[in-house]
């Protein structure tokens, strides 16, 4: 089998007020994949985010603000290419990296995970960093398995992966994409990234967040190891 390149890849998130980072992600991914990765945006802003995707060639979808895994799962779901990169569209993810994410899965991996813990993400609020090293703890202990990193919202997966699983989380959507498929066998593989300072300002309360992502976990933890 021949090794993907980034025609093979499609690059999704979901956008939401992100009109003073958008320009800047979109640009970085140009960059990187040299105009080949094609880019989804599941949109629900009321600011310029979706014209200035669409200005950058971006294929837009919108749809109401029902929240990050709502929006997320569309955009998985509307992925055309065989490998599907996910990120945040707020400047924080390196998109410099996404050679390495697709390294990996030419090596392989069906699910690239980058851990932005590992590396002391100085760049993330301190209650969030603390939050995100318990929900590892947790996941680790449910699931058998170590992992880093179980919130983040850089990864890349083999769409086949994405098809296969059925899913049902919506904050906690982020860990539920790395518990189900590490839980099932697949070949997971988390990989230290940097992560940057948020640009613009966060949509998210991080105390009821946090607690439904924690619920998240449970569920998904509990459902797996009694499959
Ligand atoms: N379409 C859509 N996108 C959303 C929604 N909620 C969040 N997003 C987007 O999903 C991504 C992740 O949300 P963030 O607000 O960055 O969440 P976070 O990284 O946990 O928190 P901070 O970056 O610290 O605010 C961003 O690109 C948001 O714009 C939503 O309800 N609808
Ligand atoms: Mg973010």
């Amino acid at each position: 089998m021949s090794a993907y390149t980034f025609e093979d890849v499609a690059v999704v998130m979901g956008t939401y007020n992100e009109q003073q980072a958008i320009g800047t992600v979109l640009d970085d991914i140009d960059r990187v994949t040299d105009g080949q990765a094609s880019i989804v945006c599941v949109d629900s802003s009321s600011d310029r985010t979706p014209e200035i995707a669409r200005e950058k060639g971006a294929r837009v979808i919108e749809q109401e603000p029902q929240g990050y895994g709502v929006a997320v799962e569309r955009a998985l779901r509307a992925a055309d290419r065989p490998v599907v990169v996910t990120t945040d569209c707020d400047d924080t993810y390196p998109m410099d990296r996404l050679p390495d994410f697709l390294d990996a899965i030419n090596d392989g991996a069906d699910v690239v995970s980058g851990d932005r813990l590992s590396g002391g993400a100085e760049a993330m609020p301190g209650f969030n960093r603390l939050g995100n090293r318990l929900f590892a703890v947790l996941a680790s202990l449910l699931i058998d398995h170590p992992v880093r990193d179980t919130t983040t919202g850089m990864r890349a997966y083999r769409t086949s992966v994405i098809e296969d699983i059925e899913w049902t989380e919506n904050t906690g959507l982020s860990a539920e994409l790395l518990l189900r498929p590490l839980s099932r066998g697949y070949d997971v593989r988390e990989i230290e990234i940097e992560y940057g300072e948020r640009a613009g300002e966060t949509t998210l309360d991080p105390i009821a967040g946090g607690a439904e992502i924690a619920g998240s976990i449970l569920r998904v933890g509990v459902q797996e190891r009694r499959r």
